[in-house]
């Protein structure tokens, strides 16, 4: 908790708030629950924002520890600007300011507005005598705030995990958790239901579901949620031909976290032609896992609608440039054996990872990469090496050309050395870096100037 505070107020005081990432996309602090938007061009992701729980926290230390909210934006996907906290329990008038319990958020724009949606813990009983989760709403002119939280949650909605839909004819519906997935109409102003609530039928009856997120393709409303068929939580969905159903259960969108990571929450979006799942695991907190991390992975449909599966990456999406430390650690793919990753420090994972090479010929592939247009002459690694090792970079594939020889000398520290690009061709292409002996070696990032 001390190092993370430090780490934190650090970031504060130089100001940064631009991270530059594949999976997780957020590197300054634990997200879960990602809603992606797309707003005026942009992709806006409104996460919930996990913290290591503080010891004023009342009740459970060892579960969901959440105080306030941040919206990240991004134009590449690959660049995301923490745009800061936009509500806090302890500004909110309805919830319980001891509670940190600002679960999964959505938000959508209408008529030039964005509405906010968030579960919290009320601090007063409602009519009903139910204190609980109720979800409030807190409404802005920009994405990024500064949002207004109205004074009193959502009248008759008692649950968790909001999400709305505003269907093609201006209908607009909230989709939440409580136990089961309930749907009801929200009149125009956004902040009040205009039907019943009406629990969604034809989902899993045995084991947890949670977290819907509804979206529209082609006519077909796919209702999407995460769910305990076995021991955790995996992505799965239902298809339908009407936003309030009924729904038929059609497939597995992400099976369970190869982390263990037990909740799993998902969006879906497509931006400039292409769809984006986002997920979370708990990469950088794998002993605890309600600080968990989002990622984003491409999504693809099959010709009749249905979702293909989606694997989880490290590499995520986006491209990126060659003069970039590029963390080759976020691989694509990797050697089967005699390659692995490790935390640069364990005891602050937000410094990231390294990647160790350690039997000849073992490699790790790294995607998407764009060496714009005007030759660089010169190859960078930042390694380790205690016997000294030898690594090549290939373009596009392990048997593809040779860009770069690098000489990482015999040592116990870190080094940054530098070699001459042989082989140079402009354009987006991959990388391989291969380790040409039997001597284990350490790779923080490598770049080209
Ligand atoms: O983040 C707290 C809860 O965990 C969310 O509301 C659920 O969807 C699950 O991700």
């Amino acid at each position: 908790m001390k190092n993370y505070k430090l780490f934190i107020f650090g970031l504060a005081l130089i100001g940064i708030n631009t991270l530059s990432a594949q999976n997780p996309i957020v590197r300054n602090q634990f997200s879960a629950d990602p809603t992606a938007r797309v707003f005026n061009g942009k992709v806006y992701v409104f996460p919930s924002h996990d913290i290591p729980t503080p010891a004023e926290k009342p009740g459970r230390k060892d579960w969901f520890c959440m105080a306030d909210y941040h919206v990240f934006s991004s134009e590449n996907l690959t660049d995301w600007t923490d745009q800061g906290m936009i509500v806090s329990q302890n500004k909110v008038k309805w919830v319980d300011s001891t509670s940190y319990s600002m679960w999964a958020p959505d938000c959508i724009e209408r008529n030039g507005k964005y509405y906010f949606y968030f579960p919290a813990n009320k601090n007063v009983a409602d009519a009903n005598g139910r204190k609980g989760f109720g979800i409030g709403v807190a409404i802005a002119d920009k994405p990024e705030g500064p949002y207004l939280p109205l004074p009193e949650p959502i009248k008759g909605v008692f649950g968790i995990d909001p999400n709305v839909f505003i269907d093609k004819d201006g209908q607009a519906y909230l989709y939440w958790a409580m136990g089961n997935i309930v749907v009801a109409k929200l009149k125009d102003n956004m902040t009040e239901l205009a039907s019943e609530p009406q629990i969604i039928a034809n989902l899993p009856s045995k084991g947890l579901k949670e977290g819907p997120f509804l979206f529209e393709r082609k006519g077909i409303y796919y209702l999407t949620i995460p769910h305990v068929e076995n021991k955790i939580e995996r992505l799965e969905y239902a298809i339908g031909d009407n936003p309030m159903g009924p729904f038929k259960m059609a497939g597995v969108v992400m099976d369970e976290s190869p982390m263990n990571c037990w909740t799993n929450h998902q969006s879906f979006v497509q931006y400039k032609d292409q769809w984006y799942l986002f997920y979370h695991q708990d990469a950088y907190s794998p002993k605890f896992d309600k600080n968990r991390s989002i990622c984003a992975d491409s999504l693809f449909f099959n010709a009749d609608g249905t979702i293909q599966k989606v694997t989880p990456t490290f590499r995520g999406v986006g491209v990126t440039s060659a003069t970039n430390t590029i963390e080759i650690d976020r691989y694509s793919s990797k050697s089967e054996t005699g390659s692995s990753i490790a935390f640069l420090d364990s005891t602050n994972t937000f410094k990231g990872w390294k990647t160790i090479l350690k039997s000849k010929s073992s490699w790790v592939k790294y995607n998407t990469v764009d060496f714009g247009k005007s030759k660089l002459k010169s190859f960078q690694v930042k390694a380790l090496s205690e016997k000294g090792s030898t690594l090549q970079i290939h373009l596009d594939k392990i048997d593809g050309p040779v860009m770069a020889e690098v000489k990482v000398p015999k040592g116990k520290s870190w080094n940054t050395v530098e070699a001459k690009v042989s082989k140079f061709q402009a354009g987006i292409h991959n990388l391989v870096v291969v380790l040409k002996d039997e001597n284990l070696v350490e790779i923080d990032w490598v770049q080209f100037k």
